[in-house]
């Protein structure tokens, strides 16, 4: 935790390239590129059924059809190739692969991703799976989702699968995409799937993330080869105190406890931190919920730790008089209009964001947050190899008539990002690549198709894809290995 905007990493202009095997990479997920989301045996994931529900997602819209990357998969490759992408990462839809959650795999639902990843090593690009990023199958939501202990074990299961299927031509496997999103605000603020409002369930359920990573790590080590690379990505909240005195610094404490700790603690320390278990015991009985043995599993080893990260989180304690409104907190957090606070028990903090420009989603833009957290992980964590897994910015862009899409301001938020992370590497944190999110416009969960995080515009009538002027400029970066002049 730093004081809001005091910490930052060295400035080095001196030397503007990346280090020789950087990955340059970007990034998707299955739910917002697929579409195709009843073909070949797949069912419903909790974000079916969320986005079907009337008022969960901007005008209602669905990842029925997304950028139907399902069908168009081949032409999307050859885009990566245009770009000059060392890694493509995708996420693999469990509902494709084992549509109840349980049994055996359907064979038609993993030939799309071993098609998808013939197709990626014959452009000589490497492949970087994700085993889960939000789409949970439906029916194991019925008989519980991630609150109950049994998802855990069902998500192992389904693991064996896709590694069985893939193992011999993945090389970088991640088991969880933001567990932080998938327990908090699916089951804690309720604007993603499935739509909880239940604290004591999120941090059920942030539990048993952890527990299914662990066991995922292990099935991955049996069944893979020696060099695969493991990893979990983490959306890490960049926490900042709005002041120095003791309140903020109090509340910036207990958002970094059950924003960030909650994840690093067990799967890097083995252990859950002290502070954050007496933060929520008036939530859960984690004696009961934390079994033993659970902990040894979680901190099973990873290869890399991937990093997520858009903005940082700038907080401070509620003024004396003043009535706690978890939901205000949630909107000002920029975690959209949840019922309550995603950050379990913490309804009496404050959200502040920075002034300054912002992207198209309010978030404030400040690249000293990236650099920081890679900095605090690398001091804490020494030894551990980092990866910036997304990074990217929406924007409010226009396709013009003459096919283009003029986008500076993401160029500048890249540039700035990339020179962030290019910092922490000159202060010393070993970070292996970046992965851009995204590669496509697609399906921005509750924010439905509004929001283009997009290198390639995607047209949602037609499916044409355009390449923006970002995408040009960063297949200079990646061909220089080096960020170009501002000029
Ligand atoms: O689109 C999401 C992605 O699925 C997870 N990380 C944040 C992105 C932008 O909100």
């Amino acid at each position: 935790m730093t004081a809001a905007r005091t910490q930052s990493a060295p400035a080095d202009t001196a030397v503007s390239a990346f280090p020789a095997g950087f990955l340059w990479g970007a990034a998707t997920a299955a739910y917002q590129i697929e579409g195709a989301v009843d073909v070949d045996g797949r069912t419903p994931s909790i974000w079916d059924t969320f986005s079907r529900t009337p008022g969960r997602t901007a005008g209602g819209d669905t990842g029925d059809r997304a950028t139907d990357h399902y069908r168009r998969y081949s032409q999307d490759v050859r885009l990566m190739s245009e770009l000059g992408l060392g890694a493509y990462r995708f996420s693999v839809s469990w509902s494709r692969v084992q549509p109840t959650g349980r049994g055996p795999a359907v064979e038609r639902g993993l030939d799309f991703y071993r098609r998808l990843v013939d197709e990626l090593l014959e452009h000589g690009i490497e492949p970087a799976v994700t085993l889960y990023h939000w789409d949970l199958p439906q029916d194991l939501e019925d008989i519980g989702g991630w609150p109950a202990r049994d998802t855990a074990g069902r998500f192992a299961d389904y693991v064996a699968l896709v590694a069985e299927a893939l193992g011999d031509r993945v090389g970088i496997w991640t088991t969880l995409n933001e567990p932080w999103c998938s327990a908090f605000l699916g089951y804690g603020s309720g604007v993603h799937a499935p739509g909880r409002t239940d604290w004591a369930a999120a941090l059920r359920a942030a539990h048993h993330l952890n527990l299914g990573h662990g066991r995922a790590v292990e099935v991955l080590r049996a069944a893979l080869p020696r060099d695969a690379r493991i990893a979990v990505s983490l959306n890490l909240h960049e926490v900042r105190p709005l002041t120095g005195s003791a309140a903020d610094r109090e509340a910036a404490r207990r958002i970094d406890a059950v924003g960030n700790r909650v994840f690093t603690g067990p799967m890097l320390n083995g252990s859950y931190p002290e502070d954050l278990l007496a933060d929520t015991a008036h939530l859960v009985d984690w004696p009961t919920l934390v079994h033993d043995g659970d902990l040894a599993t979680i901190a099973r080893p990873i290869d890399l730790l991937g990093v997520n990260y858009y903005s940082p989180t700038v907080v401070s304690a509620l003024p004396d008089g003043q009535a706690p409104d978890s939901a205000a907190a949630a909107r000002d957090a920029g975690h959209g209009d949840g019922a309550q606070s995603p950050f379990a028990g913490c309804a009496d903090v404050l959200f502040h964001r920075a002034p300054g420009p912002r992207t198209a989603m309010g978030w404030p833009i400040d690249p000293t947050g990236l650099s920081d957290m890679l900095l605090r992980l690398h001091r804490e964590h020494p030894g551990l190899p980092l990866m910036v897994t997304e990074n990217g910015a929406a924007f409010e862009d226009v396709l013009t008539d003459e096919g283009r899409v003029h986008d500076p301001q993401r160029i500048d938020y890249l540039r700035e990002h990339l020179d962030a992370v290019r910092q922490a590497i000159a202060a010393g944190a070993d970070v292996r690549g970046y992965f851009l999110w995204s590669l496509m416009d697609n399906f921005e969960w509750a924010y439905g198709y509004g929001k283009r995080f997009g290198l390639y515009h995607v047209d949602y009538d037609t499916q044409t894809r355009t390449a923006k002027d970002s995408a040009r400029w960063y297949a200079e970066v990646i061909r220089h290995g080096a960020l170009p002049d501002p000029a």
